[in-house]
């Protein structure tokens, strides 16, 4: 595995690339453009600028997180073939910038939600956290309010102020919709971006949605190993692959997760993951945590061993992290927390290696 780290470029994150080079076993980065507006191509000098800034501070940029889908793609519209041409463009600049993996999700309208970005744990740490009964009593736009005003300035990726606008208009929208002709909308999209991955040496790695149930009635399909099975079968490619997101998937207290990644990992179709713990509440409400398995409801070890039994040699990041220590950072991206993740999953990772060189454990 190659552990990296989320990094937001030109001058949106709190955390430079100096430090996250110092963060031991680091190689890497996962950014974006978030200056690209969704649909647009991105631009090959643009990439190229940014990979070299990145390389200057001894960091390779071989994963994106993410390139953005236009909702005309996901609503099936007949505007989508431009944006999909668009995104095809996209993919053979990503290549040939060096790109090896785009992390990207299709979840309509909301990417993401969490009804608190700063709530304090006994320890005085601060995390994300969801209250189910919270986030569907309140309407999408004062959620975006809501979560705006813990951002500290800093964009929130998924919550980004072109997609706000629309979301009433967007919600309506998908309300008639079935999952049926989402799924479809999504292989029309696959069938057309996949063999331009494989073309440009990029596979793509779609992320699960968080949280993995219904939220305003929208379709939601990346929740469960029996929807990935069905994802999967949308187009068999390799380059068809899947961002194993272990905080976003474990919500849903049905998923389990190291049987998801052993099922998964073992067909070679996921390419990059995200590692992080969370903790169970009443119902499906739950505390994100420290990474550790003590920390939380998921048990990392057997996690992570699955990955490592699976002979897993794609990216890995630890994921959102507390803010801890005083820090300032965007909500869940703070160094300390994050480079502590990272420090424990290498840390498994190492034992697990020399476990079964010296010992033959397995
Ligand atoms: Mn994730």
């Amino acid at each position: 595995m190659k552990m990296i780290f989320r990094w937001f470029p030109f001058g949106d994150d709190s955390v430079t690339l100096g430090q996250i080079h110092q963060v031991p076993g680091v190689s890497g980065v996962a950014t974006c453009m978030p200056a690209i507006p969704v649909g647009d191509v991105w631009p090959l000098d643009m990439l190229e600028k940014l990979k070299t800034e990145i390389n200057a501070a001894g960091l390779e940029m071989e994963v994106i997180e993410s390139v953005n889908i236009h909702e005309d793609i996901k609503k099936g519209l007949p505007g989508r073939d431009k944006y999909i041409e668009n995104y095809q463009a996209t993919l053979r600049n990503l290549g040939k910038a060096g790109v090896k993996c785009l992390c990207y999700n299709f979840m309509p309208v909301i990417d993401w939600a969490r009804s608190d970005l700063a709530h304090e744990l006994p320890d005085g740490s601060t995390v994300l956290s969801y209250r189910h009964a919270q986030v569907t009593q309140m309407n999408p736009s004062k959620i975006a309010e809501a979560m705006e005003k813990k951002a500290l300035g800093y964009s929130l990726p998924g919550w980004e102020p072109e997609r706000l606008g629309a979301m009433g208009a967007d919600i309506e929208f998908y309300q008639s919709m079935t999952r049926d002709d989402y799924w479809k909308n999504m292989k029309y999209f696959l069938d057309a971006v996949i063999p331009v991955a494989e073309q440009a040496g990029v596979v793509m790695a779609i992320h699960p949605d968080d949280p993995p149930w219904p939220l305003f009635n929208l379709p939601k399909v990346i929740t469960c190993a029996e929807n990935i099975r069905t994802f999967l079968s949308l187009n068999t490619s390799r380059a068809n692959g899947l961002t194993l997101c272990t905080g976003s998937l474990g919500a849903n207290r049905d998923n389990d997760i190291p049987a998801i990644v052993r099922e998964f990992a073992g067909a070679g179709r996921i390419h990059f993951a995200h590692i992080r713990n969370i903790h169970f509440l009443d119902g499906v409400d739950f505390d994100e945590s420290a990474h550790l398995s003590a920390c939380g409801s998921l048990d990392m070890y057997e996690i992570v061993k699955a990955f490592h039994d699976s002979g897993f040699t794609g990216y890995v990041r630890p994921d959102h992290g507390r803010m801890i220590w005083g820090e300032k950072a965007r909500p869940g991206y703070g160094l300390y927390d994050r480079a502590l993740g990272a420090e424990y999953i290498l840390g498994l990772w190492e034992a697990m290696t020399k476990g079964r060189e010296r010992h033959g454990m397995r």
